[in-house]
C-alpha cells in the first residue's frame, strides 16, 4: 500500500540552538541555566559530558545545511538561543549573534530549507534565573522584548516562528521532579512558572501580530495523552486529571485563550493557584496562535491512586493519579519510553474534534538509541532499520488520521543530527545523521537519512500492509 501526504507536505526535523551549537563561551554569549547547572554539578550529565560544545552547528552549519538538502529536508526547526542574542537577557544585542542566525537563516533559505524558528528551548539566561526566572513578571516582560527582537531582526525572511518548545518540560523538570535546574519541588511555584510562560508566550503573539509579518506563528506542545487503564470511572477520572494538568493546561489557554474550568477548580482546591492580573489574562484571551506544533513521544496511562499520599508530603501531581504501567507494552528501552503509535492518530482527532481542527505539524517524533556503534557496516554508516520502522509506523497513524480529515501540514523527526540530550547528553542518539564526537564531530549519514530522501521526494512511501 502507498501512504501517499500531500505535495506541499513539511518534511524536515527538528533540533534545537542549545543542542546543536556548541559555541558556549565564544562570541559573547553568556551562560544559561544549563551552563551554570553543569558546572555546579557535572556528575547529573550522563558521562558528564555539559553542554559547552554539543554538535558543533556553530561551526559546521553550512555543512549541515548540505546534508539536510542530502537527506531530503524542505524544513528545519531550530531556536535562538536568548543568552546568545541578549546575553544578560535585557539590553544590548549581540552583533555576532545577529551575524550567526543570518547566516543560518540565508544559507537554509538558498538551499530550498524553511526556517522554523523556535524563541525558548528550556534554556533560561542565567541572567534571568537569577532575578527569579519564569516565577518574576519582569522576565516576561524581557522574553517579549527578546521575541519582538527576533521578528524585527529575521521576520523578513523567516515565516514560521514558536514562542516555546514543550513549555511543560521546564515546569516539570524544574520545579517538581529535581531532574532540571533550578531543581525546586513546589506545586505553587510550579503553578506560577507555568502561568507566567503562558503570558510570555501570549506577549510573543500580540508582538508577532502587531507587526504584520508575512508568516505565522504557535508553540510546540508535547501533547502526550493519558490514557486510562480502564473504563472503571475513578480510572477514568484520573486520565482527566492528568490530562488537565499536562496537556491542557498550554494546550487550552494558547488555542481558546482560556485555561480549563476544571483544572482552576482543582488547582484552587488545593491551593496552588498562581498570582495572576486581569490583564494578563485578557492579554492570554486575545491571542491565540495560528499554528501549533506536536511533539509526541510516548502515552502516558494512568490509574485511580491504590493509597493515599503522606500528609506532609509537599502536593505533587502524582497525589490525583498513579502512573500505571501496562503489562505487555512495546518498550524503547535506552529512553525507558514506550512507544504507542496510535497516540499520534487519537491526538490528531483531538484536535480536529475539540479543537476547532487547528492547523497543525508533528514537531518532533523520534527514537532515542544507546550504541549504536554496533549497528555499523563495512561502509563505515549506521544500519538504523529500527529507526526507519519506527517513522513508518507512526506516518502511517498519521496518514490515517489525515484521511479522516485533520489539518496536518508536516512532519518534523527529533532529530536531523546526534545532538545533546540536556542531562541525557550523548546517551541516547536520534538522528539521520551520525556526530561523532572522538573524530572532530565527524557527520556520517545513517540508513534512516537516506531513507528520508526518498520519503520527501516520494511524498510518501509504500509499504506491504
Ligand atoms: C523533547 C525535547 C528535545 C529532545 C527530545 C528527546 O522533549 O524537546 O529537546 O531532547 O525530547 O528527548 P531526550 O533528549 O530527553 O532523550
Amino acid at each position: 500500500m502507498k501512504y501517499e501526504f500531500p505535495q506541499d507536505f513539511w518534511w524536515g526535523s527538528a533540533a534545537s540552538g542549545p543542542q546543536t551549537e556548541g559555541a558556549a563561551d565564544v562570541d559573547g554569549r553568556k551562560p544559561s541555566i544549563w551552563d551554570h547547572w553543569y558546572k555546579e554539578e557535572p556528575g547529573r550529565f550522563f558521562n558528564n559530558v555539559g553542554p559547552v560544545n554539543t554538535s558543533n552547528f556553530y561551526y559546521q552549519y553550512k555543512e549541515d545545511i548540505q546534508l539536510m538538502k542530502e537527506t531530503g529536508h524542505n524544513s528545519f526547526r531550530t531556536s535562538i538561543q536568548w543568552s546568545r542574542l541578549i546575553p544578560d537577557g535585557i539590553g544590548e544585542v549581540n552583533p555576532k549573534a545577529v551575524a550567526f542566525y543570518n547566516n543560518v537563516i540565508d544559507e537554509m533559505l538558498a538551499n530550498g530549507v524553511e526556517p522554523f524558528i523556535n524563541l525558548y528551548h528550556f534554556d533560561m539566561p542565567m541572567s534571568m534565573q537569577e532575578i527569579g526566572g519564569w516565577e518574576n513578571r519582569e522576565v516576561v516582560s524581557a522574553y517579549a522584548t527578546f521575541a519582538k527582537t527576533c521578528f524585527e531582526l529575521f521576520g523578513d525572511r523567516v515565516r514560521h516562528w514558536f514562542t516555546f518548545n514543550e513549555p511543560i518540560v521546564p515546569v516539570e523538570m524544574g520545579y517538581l521532579y529535581d531532574a532540571h535546574f533550578p531543581n525546586v519541588v513546589d506545586f505553587k511555584r510550579a503553578v506560577q512558572v507555568a502561568y507566567h510562560t503562558t503570558v510570555a508566550h501570549a506577549l510573543a503573539v500580540k508582538e508577532y501580530h502587531a507587526l504584520k509579518q508575512d508568516g505565522e506563528i504557535g508553540i510546540i506542545l508535547n501533547l502526550t495523552p493519558s490514557y486510562p487503564r480502564s473504563q472503571n470511572p475513578a480510572d477514568v477520572r484520573a486520565a482527566h486529571i492528568a490530562d488537565l494538568i499536562f496537556n491542557r493546561s498550554f494546550l487550552d489557554p494558547v488555542t481558546k485563550g482560556e485555561f480549563p474550568a476544571d483544572l482552576v477548580e482543582i488547582l484552587k482546591e488545593h491551593d496552588v493557584l498562581p498570582t495572576y492580573t486581569e490583564e494578563d489574562l485578557a492579554i492570554i484571551k486575545n491571542n491565540i496562535i495560528d499554528i501549533l506544533g506536536v511533539n509526541y513521544y510516548q502515552p502516558r496511562r494512568v490509574k485511580a491512586k491504590e493509597y493515599a499520599a503522606h500528609p506532609d508530603a509537599p502536593f505533587m501531581p502524582e497525589h490525583l493519579f498513579d502512573n500505571y504501567e501496562m503489562p505487555y507494552r512495546k518498550m524503547n528501552p535506552y529512553r525507558g519510553w514506550e512507544i504507542f503509535e496510535k497516540a499520534i492518530y487519537d491526538i490528531a482527532i483531538n484536535l480536529r474534534d475539540n479543537y476547532g481542527n487547528i492547523p497543525f505539524f508533528i514537531s518532533e517524533n523520534g527514537m532515542g538509541v544507546e550504541g549504536e556503534d554496533r549497528y555499523r557496516t563495512a561502509e563505515g554508516y549506521i544500519d538504523d532499520h529500527y529507526r526507519i520502522a519506527f517513522i513508518k509506523d507512526h506516518l502511517k497513524w498519521l496518514h490515517k488520521a489525515m484521511a479522516e480529515g485533520v489539518n496536518c501540514k508536516g512532519y518534523h523527526l527529533w532529530t536531523f543530527m546526534d545532538c545533546w540530550s540536556w542531562a541525557n547528553a550523548y546517551k541516547n542518539r536520534y538522528g539521520l545523521v551520525e556526530v561523532n564526537l572522538d573524530q572532530d564531530y565527524k557527520r556520517t549519514i545513517k540508513s534512516s537519512g537516506r531513507w528520508y530522501k526518498e520519503l520527501s521526494d516520494n511524498h510518501g512511501f509504500e509499504d506491504a500492509e
